[in-house]
């Protein structure tokens, strides 16, 4: 087993709240209770509660035709007028809602007058384009504030954002345009990472100029270019720069309401096969769960905190937890825009002592690099504002935990460990500070609202001290509303493993502990977690066998300290490429890159062992858990399925001469 679910299997400390934090804590224990009294009022009434409704509604969840959910219906809503103007008008325009960041140390800082009155000119320029209510919009663009002023100005159009994370290639912005037939790209000439200006433009206009003859019709008809690197680009006709547009545009904006579930934003996450699915979130279910969830679970204080999630906005915890739910709850944030080890390894721990952070959200992998770097380096700065810490992403191992607790939060900040997914929208799992007793490692108890239950096979309850899998019993208001244009996919993919049970499967396998409290255990399907970044062994293995090198590939996540799991890749060469490629020095290094230039550099494996064989069962199924015990380093076990049972020995022989 891997060691860091090893370790987490044993542990049994706890740690309860303080007693001055439980007493100012914005949760209570009574929201339980409410909650399972009537679990769709008590939703009704967090949304009436927390957001701005122009038409209330009158129907809080419709379940007629599972696993299609409709929440709040027959509302109307603006999800951007939530987010922005309403805050403006109760008179907190002067609050900060940003402080914005560079990673060379040029920062800004973004009121939510000034947030309001970009996000209105930039609808405008929208709108001048073309954009209307349900039009995709493609962003891909860094850590700027323009990436969340895009994002907020397509809401307020009611037309639907789908933000490509930065580091994804070409082809991966070809696909996501084309899936969605989006319309319109916003970029940049570039953003700083690592200390230099990574290019953003040539990635758009490689992907939008690789249109084959057999491609469908280009839809894109204008690409918008935010100045940030201030790096020569291209220009073809169809650019424009986003600050000559904005300058044109008209400085006044009248919102407009939106049905409750007017599709808000795809997002494109990895699945068990080779084609990235377009998860659909819509606005009102969406908005009420993120900012429930972000002022029960960060505690928030709107008006003294500073809040910091470090998560792209390429990714759904950007979405949910640096956009939506604290711009609704009206909370003053840090956005960064660079690497947490540029110009130096502290760099985050200064941004923390520069703007008082008090609640800080990041991951696992991020505090398990931080703590190999040792403590030293934060203890130089002062973290004294800190008073509450949460994870996200991969399983926490009770070691970085504990580290993230003593070192960070001074052994007082209480710690939220949240399990969710892109498919679930916003939080589902957490602990609620200042309420729930905390145990290093384990995610615990679903947040009020939320049912979940560990099932066997067949979907019966596992009861406590066992194992099983991972399952949403109801639906919940900011549950994926389907896969962009692929309704039988949304139904195999999440409804059917338990036949008629209408039971959400979310693919990770968990274990309740004697509490009933959840540990979750990782992945049970081919999707791998690296960095807490979701890919599939399959999409990896697809980019594999595209090189002229290989014949086949077959990929698993082992597990890595830093990461927590890491792309290790087996391929065979082709017989007729047997010459050319062993004229190449470093043939492991040309297909790394490969995969780095095809879908992004996260996806490019750590190693990558060229062999003659790979292991398969009598049907021809790879067999992953054998090449995932040679990647890990451990004797292979059980190997009687094989069609040939000798692969097994000339695999690792070949692997461990490396
Ligand atoms: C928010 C996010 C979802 C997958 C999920 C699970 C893993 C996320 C976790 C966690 C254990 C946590 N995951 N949070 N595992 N404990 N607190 O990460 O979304 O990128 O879609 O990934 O991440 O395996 O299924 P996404």
């Amino acid at each position: 087993m891997n060691p860091q679910i090893d370790n987490l299997l044993h542990e049994t400390r706890k740690f309860p709240p303080s007693e001055e934090f439980s007493q100012n804590a914005v949760a209570t224990a009574a929201l339980y209770d409410e909650a399972s009294a009537d679990r769709l009022e008590f939703w009704a009434k967090q949304s009436r509660e927390l957001l701005h409704w122009n038409t209330p509604f009158t129907r809080t969840l419709d379940w007629s035709n599972p696993p299609f959910a409709k929440w709040f219906d027959d509302g109307e809503l603006n999800v951007a007028y939530n987010c922005l103007d309403r805050h403006v008008e109760a008179g907190n325009g002067q609050r900060v809602a940003f402080h914005w960041e560079g990673e060379q140390g040029d920062s800004r800082t973004v009121t939510y007058d000034e947030l309001t009155a970009e996000v209105k000119r930039a609808a405008n320029v929208l709108a001048a384009l073309g954009i209307g209510q349900g039009d995709r919009v493609a962003i891909y663009l860094p850590m700027i504030p323009e990436a969340v002023i895009s994002m907020l100005a397509v809401a307020r159009l009611g037309a639907v954002h789908s933000v490509i994370f930065g580091g994804f290639s070409a082809d991966s912005i070809r696909s996501r345009v084309d899936d969605a037939s989006a319309k319109l790209v916003i970029t940049a000439d570039g953003g700083w990472r690592k200390g230099k200006v990574s290019a953003l433009k040539p990635a758009v206009d490689a992907a939008l100029e690789a249109r084959g003859d057999l491609g469908p019709q280009e839809t894109v008809t204008n690409v918008l270019v935010v100045k940030r690197g201030e790096n020569e680009v291209d220009w073809t006709d169809r650019d424009l720069w986003w600050h000559e547009e904005m300058a044109k545009a008209e400085a006044e904006h009248e919102v407009q309401p939106f049905p409750a579930e007017n599709p808000l934003f795809i997002l494109y996450t990895s699945g068990t096969t080779g084609k990235p699915k377009g998860i659909l979130h819509t606005s009102g279910g969406y908005l009420t769960q993120s900012a429930f969830t972000h002022k029960m679970v960060f505690d928030l204080k709107p008006e003294s905190d500073v809040y910091w999630c470090t998560a792209d906005v390429g990714w759904i915890t950007g979405h949910s937890y640096v956009v939506y739910g604290p711009l609704a709850n009206g909370t003053t944030q840090v956005l960064y825009e660079g690497t947490p080890d540029t110009p130096h390894p502290g760099r985050w721990w200064e941004i923390i002592e520069k703007y008082k952070v008090t609640t800080f959200y990041t991951a696992p992998t991020a505090i398990r690099s931080f703590m190999k770097l040792g403590r030293k380096i934060p203890k130089k700065f002062d973290l004294s504002s800190i008073r509450l810490l949460g994870s996200v992403g991969e399983p926490i191992n009770p070691e970085a935990w504990m580290w993230y607790r003593k070192v960070i939060g001074d052994k007082l900040a209480p710690i939220v460990d949240t399990w969710w997914q892109t498919e679930t929208g916003a939080i589902m799992i957490s602990a609620l500070p200042g309420v729930t007793e905390t145990k290093p490692g384990s995610a615990q108890v679903p947040i009020p609202g939320i049912s979940i239950d560990v099932v066997d096979d067949d979907g019966e309850h596992v009861g406590s001290g066992n194992g099983g899998l991972l399952v949403v019993t109801e639906p919940w208001p900011s549950m994926l509303r389907g896969i962009w244009g692929d309704p039988e996919r949304f139904k195999e993919t999440y409804w059917e493993k338990f036949g008629d049970k209408n039971l959400y499967f979310a693919g990770d396998g968990a274990r309740l502990d004697d509490d009933g409290d959840i540990w979750l255990l990782g992945r049970v399907d081919d999707v791998m977690n690296i960095s807490g970044h979701r890919l599939s062994t399959a999409e990896i293995e697809s980019s594999l066998v595209a090189h002229a090198f290989t014949a086949e590939a077959a990929v698993v996540g082992a597990h890595d300290d830093t990461t927590g799991q890491a792309v290790v890749a087996f391929v065979i060469i082709k017989e007729s490429m047997l010459e050319e490629s062993a004229a190449v020095e470093d043939i492991a290094a040309v297909l790394r890159s490969h995969v780095g230039e095809q879908i992004g550099p996260i996806a490019r494996p750590r190693d990558v062992f060229v062999v003659n064989e790979l292991p398969k069962t009598r049907s021809g199924k790879i067999m992953r858990r054998l090449l995932r015990d040679v990647a890990e380093g451990r004797d292979v076990g059980d190997t009687t399925t094989l069609a040939d049972t000798t692969v097994m020995q000339i695999i690792t022989g070949q692997v461990t001469a490396k």
